[in-house]
């Protein structure tokens, strides 16, 4: 079988090689680290005063982990590495309280980029002869512009749908013969229901493939997607503080996902300890960018848990693969594709005087869609009061909700007592969603 690449040497370059590759891009990202106050600090702890320093690969392991919490208390930028007239790009991950985690880019680190997606839609079978609708959503959200500029680079028909709007999403599909979608898999779920509204079925359509990422899924949602919509579907992995999608992406084989490692030095380490686990066994998943000047980032901690898979790929690369995740170690929810600390709702709810001191954070499936319902204990007195003056104040904790999480949460208030009390440590989550 001919197997497609974009950059034949690079994808299936010998680990020696590969190896000698990362170091000295490590090198390299050491010396803009250095420019940061952040890294700098860290660096001269353990003795590292330039590139030069790092003599191989294992003297990673002395440059201590980085983690969200280090991106915020860095906010805006404590990170950043060259001169703000040399980054063009800005986007920032969803899903955090109040400061969000920034990542600058400069050209070089778009093209760099952009580069590791067109490679990551090529090893997956398509080409410029493709229809690409891509609907994540466009904005400081990475799947939009991050896939989009991917795709035009390997040349095919881009049509820009961002996310939402699914009778109009089926229509452009229609229309113009969409081939290959990148897409949350619980989207893709969903607008297969629609189709009987829309007077379609599958075969009014051209899709082959879809890219499906941006929040966990099992196996057997991928089987079912395939079988539903009689295509390919490939797992699609990344986060905005490693530049977006295009991390780790799965080949024609579908057998894990390839991490493109001549971009990302990748780690699995105890979550506990922070010791590197054996190959094969599940642990916590940390990143080295190698290829970001403006925000570089070392040992990134990504909460991610996963395993890398032993053996090569038939398909010839040697970069290795990653396992689908298979959770988190830390509390964030991902509801359809947006991800959610509870700490960011309790921050919310907990400002408005009206509201008690007990409240709950349901999670569920309203068919292929996530549900998310937050219920608040609300003073008894307000029950006396005009229903208008509760329909106002449902609307306003909805409304303040929305502005922070970017998700349209439904709200129910109820008396002092309704929600149950836990002994011990409060249980604010329930994820009715069906476990894999
Ligand atoms: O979700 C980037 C992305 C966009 C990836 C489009 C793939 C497709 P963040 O918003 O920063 O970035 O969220 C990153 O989402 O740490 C994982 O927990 C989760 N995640 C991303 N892709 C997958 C996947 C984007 N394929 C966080 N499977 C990550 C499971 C995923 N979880």
């Amino acid at each position: 079988m001919q197997i497609p690449y974009q950059n034949k040497e690079i994808e299936t370059m010998q680990r020696p090689a590969l190896e000698e590759l990362q170091l000295k891009r490590l090198r390299e990202i050491v010396n803009f680290s250095i420019r940061t106050p952040f890294y700098k600090k860290r660096f001269a702890k353990v003795g590292i005063n330039s590139g030069d320093d790092i003599k191989s690969l294992k003297d990673l392991k002395k440059i201590p982990f980085t983690t969200k919490d280090d991106l915020r208390q860095n906010f805006p930028r404590g990170l950043l590495a060259v001169d703000m007239d040399d980054v063009i790009r800005i986007h920032t991950s969803s899903g955090t309280t109040g400061i969000p985690t920034v990542i600058y880019y400069s050209r070089q680190d778009l093209d760099n980029w952009t580069d590791l997606l067109a490679r990551s839609i090529i090893a997956t079978g398509a080409t410029k002869s493709d229809i690409f609708q891509n609907m994540m959503t466009y904005g400081l959200f990475t799947g939009g512009l991050g896939l989009h500029y991917g795709a035009e680079k390997v040349g095919m028909t881009v049509i820009p749908a961002s996310g939402g709007n699914t009778k109009r999403q089926l229509l452009l599909m229609r229309d113009f013969g969409t081939t290959v979608v990148h897409v949350t898999p619980s989207y893709l779920l969903h607008i297969h229901s629609v189709l009987p509204e829309s007077n379609l079925t599958v075969s009014d359509l051209s899709l082959r493939k879809a890219y499906i990422g941006a929040e966990p899924h099992s196996e057997n949602v991928r089987l079912k997607l395939e079988d539903l919509w009689k295509i390919d579907a490939y797992n699609s992995y990344g986060l905005s503080e490693m530049n977006g999608p295009g991390v780790a992406f799965e080949c024609i084989y579908k057998t894990g996902l390839h991490i493109w490692e001549d971009g990302y030095f990748v780690e699995i380490i105890d979550p506990e300890t922070g010791e590197e686990v054996p190959q094969g066994q599940q642990g916590e998943v940390v990143f080295t960018n190698l290829i970001r000047a403006a925000t570089p980032l070392l040992r990134y901690r990504t909460r991610d848990l996963a395993f890398l898979i032993p053996g090569t790929c038939e398909c010839g690369r040697t970069h290795r693969r990653l396992s689908r995740i298979m959770g988190r170690t830390d509390d964030m929810m991902i509801i359809n594709g947006v991800n959610v600390f509870p700490s960011q709702i309790e921050e919310v709810i907990m400002k408005i005087h009206e509201v008690g001191t007990n409240y709950l954070i349901q999670v569920e499936k309203d068919g292929a869609i996530d549900k998310l319902i937050v219920k608040v204990e609300i003073y008894s007195k307000m029950f006396l009061g005009d229903a208008r003056q509760l329909d106002g104040l449902k609307g306003r904790i909805k409304d303040d909700l929305r502005a922070s999480i970017v998700i349209n949460p439904i709200v129910e208030l109820h008396e002092p007592g309704f929600l149950p009390i836990s002994e011990g440590k409060a249980k604010r989550v329930l994820d009715l969603r069906p476990k894999f």
